[in-house]
């Protein structure tokens, strides 16, 4: 068996903006290291597991200089970031210029050139960290919108590797992406890739016609001809979860037990409406709020009917537009709390808390209405963590029309997050839905679920990726 002290022996390198666990203090006062809760986590560590891969990422510490570690059987390679590349290449132009561009300009984008060169900086040093630990031959899978010059990079420094690419987040039409003053670069960056995967065939369609215009290189449907005689394929590889896994969890005694004591907690309202987002700007928080505070205040709904549990977890605090949007959302639930509520009784129960997955599950199982409504979502995995948990076959979802989620889950009540009248007239809808009507539509979103799981997304990208052309030219390592 290999380790990680040992470069250029990893046969499977997964390249990401962060490693999959995240520093801890132990109560004892000693440093440690604990599994992320992130869905990429969940999604990519049976595929390491069984190629007995190297996962290289940023320890989320700035300055901090770990060197590679075993931890939990994972191979771990960190990337070292300083304080102001923190600051220039992450939350500049990664979470302050790529993700509102890439979310139709949700919110407006920001172009600054020492963000761009602090980008390019960051880029060259996951590349050369994954040239030095990948075998000759190597499958090498880079991931999202933090490290799209990576994969043109490490080709450079490694024909031999196959180079995998995939893009969590939406991908703009030409119209917004055009807007980029570095829009060759990052095309260009992709193209180092054998194979490009996106959530949506939109957003593959969206790069190849780019790809045309801006670089001038012949395509045909999902492939792209370089002139160096290799062919790139971008296609849809729609990300999904661990639907058996949750569906486990959401069976236990301890997840059913915890889920009605949520509900005894709430008060026992007739019908519990919840909403689970990081807090961002994409995930339309505000709006839905605002849309069940007006059914309350209008006399739809009194609060003895239902309740709306809102679980915001803040993210990206360093970046103005998400303290703004903090503030925002506080400022609307007092509102609405103080106009609407009585004693023991709010309207919403807004909780800023990151929970475990057997809490998150509880909850899933507590709520009778799951409302999620983005502006713009590359796919959204909590569509179908809610779907997976309703075993029952009861509980209705409604979805925004412009989340990934709504490509395959056409059953949900789906909306315009844009239209508060329309989103209105859903969340009535789904409230008041007939048990039968509610079944029919829960049965078959968890047919489409628990048929394409999370390791059937990671296997098919990676036989694709198998499957690319193997480039002719094969350096041999010194
Ligand atoms: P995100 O924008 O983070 O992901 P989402 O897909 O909903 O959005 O995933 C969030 C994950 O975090 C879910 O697994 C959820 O259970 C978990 N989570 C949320 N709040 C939590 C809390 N308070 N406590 C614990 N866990 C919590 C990006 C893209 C999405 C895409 C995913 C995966 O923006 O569109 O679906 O990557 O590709």
């Amino acid at each position: 068996m290999w380790d990680v002290t040992t470069p250029g022996t990893a046969e499977l390198v997964i390249v990401a903006n962060r490693l999959p666990v995240d520093r801890e203090t132990r109560p004892d006062g000693s440093d440690g290291w604990r599994r992320s809760p992130g869905g990429l986590v969940t999604a990519l560590e049976p595929v390491m597991r069984e190629h007995d891969g190297a996962w290289i990422g940023w320890p989320g510490v700035p300055d901090d200089s770990v060197k590679p570690f075993v931890e939990d059987g994972l191979q771990l390679v960190p990337v070292h970031l300083t304080a102001c590349e923190v600051e220039e290449f992450y939350e500049g132009f990664a979470n302050g210029t790529l993700w509102p561009l890439y979310h139709d300009v949700v919110a407006k984008p920001e172009f600054h050139r020492e963000w761009w060169d602090s980008y390019v900086t960051v880029n060259r040093r996951f590349a050369e960290k994954a040239a030095d630990v990948a075998a000759e031959g190597a499958t090498v899978w880079v991931q999202d919108y933090q490290l799209q010059l990576v994969p043109q990079m490490l080709r450079e420094l490694r024909p031999d590797l196959r180079i995998g690419f995939y893009l969590h987040i939406p991908f703009p039409p030409a119209e917004l992406f055009s807007q980029l003053p570095w829009r060759r670069q990052i095309l260009e960056g992709l193209l180092g890739a054998d194979l490009i995967g996106f959530q949506l065939s939109g957003a593959a369609q969206n790069f190849i016609r780019l790809v045309r215009q801006r670089v001038g290189h012949k395509t045909h449907r999902d492939l792209v001809y370089l002139p160096d005689d290799r062919t790139v394929k971008a296609a849809a590889f729609p990300i999904s979860i661990d639907a058996a896994g949750f569906e486990e969890l959401a069976r236990s005694e301890g997840v059913e037990r915890r889920a009605a004591e949520i509900r005894e907690a709430l008060g026992s309202p007739r019908k519990v409406f919840l909403g689970v987002d990081r807090l961002d700007y994409t995930k339309g928080i505000y709006a839905r709020l605002r849309a069940f505070g007006e059914l309350v205040r209008d006399g739809h709904f009194t609060v003895e009917d239902a309740v709306f549990v809102q679980v915001a977890t803040p993210s990206r605090e360093r970046v103005e537009q998400y303290r703004i949007l903090r503030d925002e959302i506080d400022r609307l639930v007092g509102h609405i709390n103080g106009d609407l509520g009585k004693i023991g009784r709010p309207v919403i129960s807004y909780l800023h808390s990151s929970y475990p997955r057997e809490e998150m599950a509880a909850l899933y199982r507590a709520a009778d209405i799951m409302v999620v409504t983005p502006f713009r979502d590359g796919m959204n995995l909590v569509a179908k963590e809610y779907v997976a948990c309703r075993y029952d076959g009861d509980g209705a979802l409604v979805l925004s029309e412009f989340a990934g989620a709504a490509d395959e889950l056409r059953q949900a009540w789906l909306v315009n997050p844009y239209d508060i009248n329309g989103m209105k007239a859903a969340l009535l809808e789904a409230h008041g839905a007939d048990p039968r009507e509610r079944a029919r539509r829960m049965r078959a979103m968890r047919k489409t679920v628990k048929s394409h799981d999370v390791s059937a997304w990671a296997s098919s990208f990676l036989a694709e990726l198998s499957a690319a052309r193997v480039p002719h030219h094969k350096t041999v390592r010194p």
